[in-house]
């Protein structure tokens, strides 16, 4: 399962202007569109576990390590089985007394009682470009009015993370963002604002930070 090292920040007037000096490639200005999934007393975010559709397309991020201030690091994946037998470990095999984590899915948005249940929309424009190294940098704009940036790199394995971190600070400072600089996530702004009682659950098991950032 690769892991996602990324480190999030404000962007600035110059930015796109600094990336370019840096010979970025842009590749193009998309929409996505994010479903975020999770059991009504809330078993997966509160383990920092984040089930998604985007664009259709089944994702979870697990974490992969501590990160510290702004960087993170996050197993992601697509693969169905990969995904249910995560679910499986979270949850218990017999989650909610159904079926198993492989009804799960199978629930998720649909009628009647289901399992998992949809918390949070998010609607981004996502301008992307890549760098040498194999970083790449996303300037987001959510539906919602929040706007930030994400340095990321995406690794084979844990042996590989003190690189692309040493790789994402070097190319913060090529951009001009100070080493303990912070900006909240997307859902970070989502769930403060439009799911408060959710968002103080996660402030309270340590899974979000007030100001946004693990410590
Ligand atoms: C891992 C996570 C969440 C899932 C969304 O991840 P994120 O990278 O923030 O969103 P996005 O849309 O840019 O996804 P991408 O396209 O990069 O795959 S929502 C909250 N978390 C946990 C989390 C945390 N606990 N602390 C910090 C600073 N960030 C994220």
């Amino acid at each position: 399962m690769p892991i996602e090292v990324e480190r999030k920040f404000q962007v600035r007037e110059d930015t796109v202007q600094r990336l370019r000096g840096l010979g970025a490639l842009c590749l193009g200005t998309s929409h996505l569109e994010d479903r975020y999934f999770d059991t009504e007393d809330l078993r997966l975010t509160l383990s920092d576990c984040w089930l998604r559709r985007r664009d259709g397309c089944w994702q979870l991020k697990s974490p992969a390590g501590a990160g510290t201030g702004p960087l993170t690091q996050y197993r992601e994946t697509e693969s169905e089985a990969e995904i249910l037998a995560l679910l499986g470990r979270v949850l218990g095999p017999g989650a909610g007394g159904h079926g198993g984590p492989g009804e799960l899915l199978g629930t998720a948005g649909t009628l009647g009682a289901p399992l998992l249940l949809e918390f949070a929309v998010l609607v981004t424009e996502r301008t992307a470009y890549r760098l040498e190294g194999g970083l790449r940098v996303d300037l987001d704009r959510a539906d919602f009015g929040h706007r930030l940036g994400e340095i990321e790199a995406l690794v084979g394995g844990e042996g590989e993370i003190p690189g692309a971190l040493d790789r994402i600070r070097e190319l913060a400072a090529k951009l001009g963002l100070e080493d303990g600089e912070q900006q909240p996530g997307k859902m970070h702004v989502y769930l403060q604002r439009y799911r408060p009682h959710h968002f103080q659950k996660l402030l309270d098991a340590g899974v979000l930070r007030p100001e946004g950032v693990k410590q």
